[in-house]
């Protein structure tokens, strides 16, 4: 039995888990949150949204994780982990590892409202003063991307993502149909885009040399290449952008076969980044020891939540790799909250990702994170600072969306 003297913040008894429910919500795009409560009424909450599939997650949540969660002691956060892990015996994968996240994540947000600490506090406290993110300038042409950029910059931001339209293609990657807003997965069914690889090695040179030469060289300039490179190709065009110094080329190739990254690397001094996609350490493994790559991508809600994710910040901090958390629309306020908590702890942080949230989804998570000079900074409220209004969510029912996908111009299938 614990001693009752050690237990400043509450009793085994409080701590029990007495309920647990998915909360399914579409503020402007799909959500899934897993809310916890214990017997002394603490809540927690956990991100469970992977986008295109939210209801396998939501189902894996309500029929195999919810039975054993209740009667759990909520402060037993590793043993919790280790029990969806290793006991389901069926490990690792997207929609297990996502489920696992929102619990871990809503263990930790108990936690610190037990301790009645900011989370940052908890995983060792303030190592910046705030988290350095980056934006999405999109545009169809080199002109609309390069004015995008210059948007960000006005509105603070010192590092920007730009993506920009390939010539003779008609829907291209990372190209938003509305400016701020741009959501990949717009329709019920995948929408079918093309894509050539030529096209695209010839434009995006010319995009970052056109925007140093508009925006200087203070900015930090990133790219997504959304792994649809061979090795040899993205090589070239991490080559290829050396002049124009970009922070990082980012999913350059698939990294289902880490091999790919070496030949990348020993043709290129351009930092890369990946693994947004991952949602093990055993992904990035390979990559990380042996150096293959610069920023490691793998995020809270898709990665087995915090207790995983330090483990594989800490493995990359040994080869000095940084992280670089993915923070797209489709990972919500929750995550967020976390991932800035976790950002403003780790020792190796590199960059955080950030596009903003429409102001319905805002409405529904209040939070308590705020923008500043081009950096996020996570509030001192105890726990992740994120809850969400069940009443507001219930007015905006799930409405299925699938990310789009990609063909050569032969009808192949390719990666989106
Ligand atoms: O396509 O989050 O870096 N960010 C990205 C995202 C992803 C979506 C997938 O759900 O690549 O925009
Ligand atoms: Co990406």
């Amino acid at each position: 039995m614990a001693n009752p003297q050690s237990e400043a913040h509450g009793s085994s008894r409080d701590r029990e888990i007495v309920a647990a429910r998915v909360i399914v919500t579409c503020p402007g795009r799909n959500f899934v949150t897993l809310k916890i409560e214990t017997r002394s009424g603490v809540f927690g909450a956990g991100d469970a949204t992977l986008n295109g599939r939210e209801l396998a997650v939501a189902a894996y949540l309500e029929h195999h994780v919810i039975p054993n969660l209740i009667g759990r002691d909520a402060g037993r956060i590793e043993d919790t982990w280790q029990f969806f892990y290793r006991g389901a015996y069926w490990r690792r994968g997207p929609v297990t590892m996502t489920a696992i996240a929102a619990v871990d994540v809503a263990l930790w947000d108990i936690l610190g409202k037990m301790a009645a600490m900011p989370l940052y506090r908890l995983l060792g406290g303030r190592s910046r003063d705030g988290v350095l993110v980056y934006g999405h300038a999109n545009g169809r042409d080199i002109e609309e991307a390069t004015a995008e950029v210059g948007r960000y910059i006005s509105l603070g931001y010192r590092a920007v993502r730009a993506q920009c339209g390939v010539p003779g293609l008609k829907k291209p990657y990372g190209v938003s149909r509305l400016k701020d807003a741009y959501e990949p997965a717009e329709s019920e069914l995948p929408l079918e885009t093309e894509w050539s690889t030529p096209g695209y090695l010839e434009i995006v040179p010319k995009l970052f040399a056109r925007l140093r030469a508009e925006h200087g060289n203070e900015v930090e300039l990133l790219h997504d290449a959304h792994h649809r490179l061979m090795p040899v190709e993205a090589a070239r065009l991490a080559r290829d952008l050396e002049p124009h110094r970009l922070f990082w080329l980012e999913d350059a190739t698939p990294a289902d076969n880490p091999d790919g990254f070496e030949l990348i690397r020993r043709h290129s001094v351009t930092p890369l980044a990946v693994g947004e996609v991952f949602n093990s350490i055993w992904d990035s493994k390979r990559l990380i020891e042996g150096r293959l790559i610069d920023f490691i991508r793998s995020t809270i809600v898709h990665a087995g939540g915090i207790t995983h994710v330090r483990r594989i910040a800490d493995l990359a901090a040994m080869y000095q790799v940084r992280t670089g958390f993915h923070g797209a629309t489709d990972l919500s306020p929750v995550t967020m909250g976390a991932a800035l908590h976790f950002d403003t702890w780790a020792p190796n942080f590199g960059i955080q990702e950030y596009m903003r949230h429409c102001e319905q989804t805002d409405e529904v998570f209040p939070h308590d994170y705020l923008f500043r000079d081009g950096r996020l900074h996570c509030g001192e409220s105890p726990g992740h600072g994120v809850s969400i209004d069940e009443k507001l969510a219930a007015r905006f029912p799930y409405s299925p969306k699938q990310l789009p996908i990609a063909r050569l111009e032969d009808g192949s299938m390719w990666d989106w």
